[in-house]
């Protein structure tokens, strides 16, 4: 609203200075060659102000157009019945995909967003499943998935992942193929929204963090899920499973930010200040790291935050804070191991990008064109 007025002010304001030096300009003493040429310049400036104001006009309707085709796709993708399948590489067989909305059959789910990781993703995923097995033999109640989401790799990403899958079987490593790229975010909540654990821990391919510190992030979620049941509890009703509490727990690399700031080029800080800059008048304060890749939630709060969340690529972590504040979930943020691996897929594209994604938030909910749910 406040663009359009802004725009018809400027057009008004053109419109009279137009019209006041088209009369000084006859009225004064000058000849007429030169009152031509002036009335010629006025003109031009007056055309190529209106297409400035088309184009501004243009661009407009296209990031509104933008903003409400995303918020209406989710909407609907939300009342569909989901039927995806799993392929089962060792029967053949197709496995249906559990949805979000099912009870949890397993203890923790672990999603991996993974595009072009076939050099990355074996050590990875190697290391991850050893821990969950040792885990599980030592301890009874310990049930886990792994659930790879692999949106058109171009390379052999699905192979390898595969491979996984013939190993350990299919109850516990999955792979969910999207076809064609959509990007991390969505990548992530199709894998939550296909997941079956009470807790769902999201983490990269690259094993920038070590799989061992989700028992920091599993510790914080108890902590909190213990607090906020001994508050809400009644005596009848003082059992309430894990999956049922919403919480959210960030792991964050914020403790690490003096070393790399003193390591790092210093456009990559001027850039990393500018874009927390951003975040925090997208998200407001309370989390310092809203990007670490490695987040872990209760099935509840999974399943209020990625039937909501919008955003596909990069910026969806700064959008489950926004929603977290706005669906009353509570945060914390933890500190965790992060090591830089080579072979990053964020490039400077991104950023601008990125910078599209934050706007999109303030936009679509600030304007109410999106809706949050509960
Ligand atoms: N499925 C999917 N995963 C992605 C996409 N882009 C990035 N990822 C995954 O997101 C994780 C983090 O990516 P990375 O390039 O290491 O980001 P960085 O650590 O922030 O530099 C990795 O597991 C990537 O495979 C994407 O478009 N689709
Ligand atoms: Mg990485």
């Amino acid at each position: 609203m406040a663009l359009f007025g802004a725009i018809i002010m400027a057009i008004l304001k053109t419109t009279i200075i137009m019209i006041l030096i088209t009369i000084i300009a006859w009225s004064s003493e000058a000849d007429q060659a030169s009152q031509t040429v002036l009335i010629s310049a006025l003109q031009l400036s007056l055309e190529l102000e209106l297409e400035v104001v088309a184009l501004v006009l243009s661009a407009a309707a296209f990031f509104f157009e933008h903003i409400r085709k995303i918020g209406c796709m989710h909407s609907l993708e939300r009342t569909t019945v989901l039927s995806t399948f799993f392929e089962d590489p060792n029967s053949l067989n197709k496995v249906p995909c559990p949805s979000i909305y099912d009870p949890a059959e397993k203890y923790i789910s672990l999603i991996i967003p993974a595009y072009n990781e076939e050099h990355r993703l074996p050590e990875a995923l190697s290391e991850t499943l050893n821990y969950l097995k040792q885990r599980s033999a030592a301890e009874k109640s310990f049930t886990y998935e792994v659930l790879i989401v692999d949106d058109g790799s171009t390379d052999h990403t699905s192979k390898v992942a595969f491979e996984f899958v013939r190993k350990h079987k299919i109850d516990n490593v999955r792979v969910l193929l999207l076809g064609r790229n959509h990007g991390k975010g969505e990548a992530v909540r199709k894998g939550m929204l296909h997941s079956r654990g009470e807790l769902l821990l999201m983490l990269d391919a690259d094993g920038a963090t070590k799989v061992t510190d989700l028992e920091k992030l599993e510790a914080q979620v108890c902590a909190l899920a213990k607090k906020t049941e001994s508050s809400t509890a009644t005596s009848a009703s003082s059992s309430q499973r894990l999956s049922d509490a919403e919480i959210a727990v960030f792991g964050s690399r914020a403790h690490l930010e003096k070393q790399a700031l003193a390591t790092r080029k210093w456009y990559r800080n001027f850039l990393m200040k500018g874009f927390h800059l951003i975040v925090l008048l997208t998200a407001g304060p309370g989390i310092r790291d809203t990007q670490c890749g490695f987040k872990m939630f209760t099935r509840a709060a999974a399943r209020k935050l990625f039937t909501n969340i919008r955003l596909k690529r990069w910026c969806f972590d700064v959008e489950l804070v926004y929603l977290c504040k706005h669906l009353r979930i509570p945060m914390a943020e933890v500190s965790v191991n992060w090591t830089e691996i080579p072979g990053s897929k964020v490039r400077m594209t991104s950023i601008l990008h990125m910078v599209f994604e934050l706007l999109l938030i303030k936009v679509g909910y600030g304007l109410g064109i999106w809706k949050i749910y509960s």
